[in-house]
């Protein structure tokens, strides 16, 4: 929380000023605009294979495309401020990490909200998101160019299933579940019933490893990604959240690029966020039988259980508060 406020505080205080303090801004080479990107995934992440299979040759000729995979440029969760900042050009941002500065977005890291990732190029391009894309441009000097997929987030422990079946959220009680970094994230998991762990993605691994915590979420292909299943025992599908990232460009390189360019960035964007996401709906359809051959049970809990506790939390919750009338429902209404 005290994070959060900081970075909301930050907003309030320097909104306007936060371009201006630029450091190391954009760089217009001799012919060439430098985007650097960074990203928290790997380089064989369906969203980064994605990036550079489409996104990078598609703008190659007026752009220098500089991506950074692992966090290795900048920490999970410091990407957009980096951009704020005029250090950084683009990212693969989160709901979760936009709802940090603007907790209106909350709406979208709150359970069983989206239904599939066609639901949520639907909510995206929505008139709905006008008001949400404004407030980021305004405020934070970043622009939401696409919606990318990332998967239906599951439950994948250390413990086999003849240890801890998990049928409903009870089951759940006093497991130590990693969740990234912000009160969304946490959130999130105390309200599946976990006592959830806030660590960032790349030290999740050795966690898992070394027993630090007991399990994580993520969608299948981040299992097969990440390599999790070579330190966990079973996968629970509770399908709990329907996982999204923006891909996220600086708005104040936006501004100076001519009409062509812009249009050939947001051209390329979005196709590299299709491609992507037919990539990543195959994987996630197909890894299933790769993971039970490495050992791992998977298996479907009380969905409906998970669904109404989850669904329950969020209505109680000062989250919802932040959410703009009708907005919820609008969402709904873009659903099957
Ligand atoms: C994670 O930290 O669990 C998460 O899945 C959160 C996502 O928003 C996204 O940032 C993702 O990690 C990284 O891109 C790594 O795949």
């Amino acid at each position: 929380m005290i994070n959060a406020l900081n970075r909301r505080q930050m907003l309030g205080a320097t909104g306007a000023a936060l371009g201006v303090a630029a450091i190391g801004g954009p760089v217009f080479g001799k012919d060439k605009v430098r985007i650097r990107l960074s990203a928290v995934s790997s380089d064989t992440d369906q969203r980064a294979v994605a990036l550079l299979q489409k996104f990078a040759p598609a703008v190659a000729g007026f752009a220098d495309f500089q991506p950074s995979w692992n966090a290795t440029l900048f920490k999970q969760g410091t990407e957009l401020e980096a951009i704020a900042r005029g250090n950084l050009e683009m990212s693969i941002t989160s709901a979760q990490e936009l709802a940090v500065f603007f907790p209106e977005f909350s709406i979208f890291t709150a359970g069983y909200v989206h239904q599939n990732a066609e639901h949520q190029v639907k909510v995206f391009n929505d008139a709905l998101m006008d008001d949400f894309k404004k407030k980021v441009e305004d405020r934070l000097n970043v622009k939401l160019l696409s919606i990318m997929y990332l998967g239906r987030r599951q439950v994948n422990l250390r413990m086999p299933r003849s240890e801890l079946d998990v049928k409903t959220p009870a089951d759940l009680k006093g497991v130590k579940l990693r969740m990234p970094g912000t009160d969304s994230w946490q959130f999130l998991g105390r309200a599946l019933g976990a006592s959830p762990v806030p660590m960032a993605f790349t030290e999740v691994y050795t966690a898992l490893q070394s027993g630090a915590i007991d399990g994580q979420d993520n969608p299948l292909p981040t299992v097969v990604d990440a390599k999790f299943y070579e330190v966990t025992k079973q996968i629970i599908l509770t399908s709990h959240l329907v996982d999204l990232n923006y891909l996220a460009f600086s708005k104040k390189l936006w501004d100076k690029l001519p009409a062509d360019q812009q249009a050939a960035i947001q051209k390329a964007s979005d196709e590299a966020a299709e491609f992507g996401r037919q990539n990543q709906l195959k994987k996630e359809a197909e890894l299933g039988d790769f993971i039970k051959s490495q050992g791992l049970e998977i298996y479907e809990p009380n969905v409906a259980a998970f669904r109404e506790r989850v669904q329950a939390e969020y209505v109680k919750s000062d989250f919802a508060k932040a959410w703009p009338k009708g907005v919820l429902e609008k969402v709904n209404a873009l659903g099957a």
